[in-house]
């Protein structure tokens, strides 16, 4: 089936004259579908990627619970503006949340949000600021769900833990012959650790809460209106019972680095204090009041474990000869490793600044 006889089997309004390819993400394919009918919206349509998410349909169960009650909040705070400010489902024409085509693969339609910006990195401070208040609006909104309420669509996704036995896995496995070019990356994982373990031991404790997570915040996953204020969270593919360091980790990871997530030049990676306290000010201002005092003392460390797991899962990914992330030439996913253990070892240079900015805004 092409893409227009895809699109043809969700209930759309209006015409569809083309179907342009819609840039974004390492994992799903999106395709903004333009509508030539006036007054009627564009749409966006994505192949889930399904050797990634193994049940796309409570996926999308997940997606319909967490749309539906960030719309219902929506409307009460901004009944002019609940399209704009959440994610709006377009059912397939049987109903369905979802389509599922002939090969296999698994499509779904969202409602086009207009004048849109995206960031995928800034230095600016006041976007910083934005981008995390809308992050933690989204989590504070989803305070009043049961972690039980969402399936789990992928099982120890930021389990660092398992992170780590996946790596030991893949370096005994060395399938893509790799190992002897990444000594001394596996030489620091290795010396990190114990204390990136921290997280996971808080939360085996029963320390922090389990709650409904974004888990993939990173800032790109924010729409901000032209005026660049925050406009609505995206990329629901991941919700599923998380802790709420996950959401803040991986906004620190992408929002504060001085260069790209896969910067080949490493003197460009650094993690910006600027940046981080306007981000954890702004994350803070909308959850303060219902994170526990544990939860919040968390977040430091959370601001250093995002970049090196996501480290492991790119080295991972590496020795494991580019299986998961989609790569743009062999080494992409080294050189993405390398990126994030740099932003690692800022971050760790400066967390003891890190410790009183948290703690003051605490
Ligand atoms: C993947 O596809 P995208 O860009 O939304 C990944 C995230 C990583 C991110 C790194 C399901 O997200 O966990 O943090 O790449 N998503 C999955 O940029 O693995
Ligand atoms: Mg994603």
């Amino acid at each position: 089936m092409n893409i227009e006889e895809i699109a043809g089997k969700f209930a759309t309004e209006g015409s569809i004259d083309k179907a342009k390819d819609h840039a974004g993400g390492h994992i799903n394919d999106s395709y903004r579908l333009v509508n030539n009918t006036p007054g009627h919206p564009d749409y966006l349509l994505q192949r889930v990627n399904h050797f990634v998410f193994k049940d796309v349909p409570l996926l999308m169960q997940n997606m319909v619970l967490v749309t539906d009650h960030v719309k219902a909040k929506t409307r009460i705070n901004y009944p002019d503006e609940v399209d704009r400010r959440s994610l709006t489902i377009i059912p397939a024409t049987d109903g369905k949340s979802y389509f599922k085509d002939p090969d296999g693969n698994f499509w779904r339609v969202l409602r086009f949000i207009e004048d849109h910006l995206v960031f995928e990195s800034t230095t600016d401070p006041d976007i910083a600021y934005e981008g995390a208040k809308t992050f933690g609006a989204f989590t504070a909104m989803l305070n009043d769900l049961q972690a039980g309420e969402v399936g789990t669509v992928i099982p120890d996704f930021h389990n660092m833990k398992y992170r780590l036995t996946q790596l030991k896995d893949s370096i005994r496995k060395d399938v893509a012959g790799r190992l002897k070019e990444v000594k001394k990356e596996i030489e620091y994982v290795e010396s990190r650790s114990r204390m990136m373990l921290t997280i996971h031991e808080l939360g085996e404790k029963g320390a922090i809460p389990l709650r409904v997570t974004h888990n993939d915040t990173k800032i790109s996953n924010v729409l901000f209106d032209t005026d660049k204020k925050g406009l609505c969270v995206i990329d629901l593919d991941t919700i599923q019972p998380g802790y709420v360091t996950s959401d803040f980790g991986d906004g620190i990871r992408t929002l504060t680095n001085t260069g790209e997530e896969d910067d080949a030049n490493l003197d460009r990676v650094s993690m910006n204090l600027e940046l981080y306290e306007a981000f954890a000010n702004g994350f803070l201002d909308s959850t303060r009041d219902i994170l526990s005092s544990t939860e919040k003392d968390a977040l430091v460390y959370a601001g250093l474990l995002f970049p090196y797991m996501q480290a492991v899962r790119f080295l991972v990914d590496y020795l494991d000869g580019d299986t998961y992330y989609k790569v743009k030439h062999p080494e992409h996913n080294l050189v993405r490793t390398r990126a994030q253990l740099k932003l690692t070892q800022d971050g760790e240079s400066q967390m003891e600044d890190m410790k009183r900015i948290i703690k003051n805004l605490s």
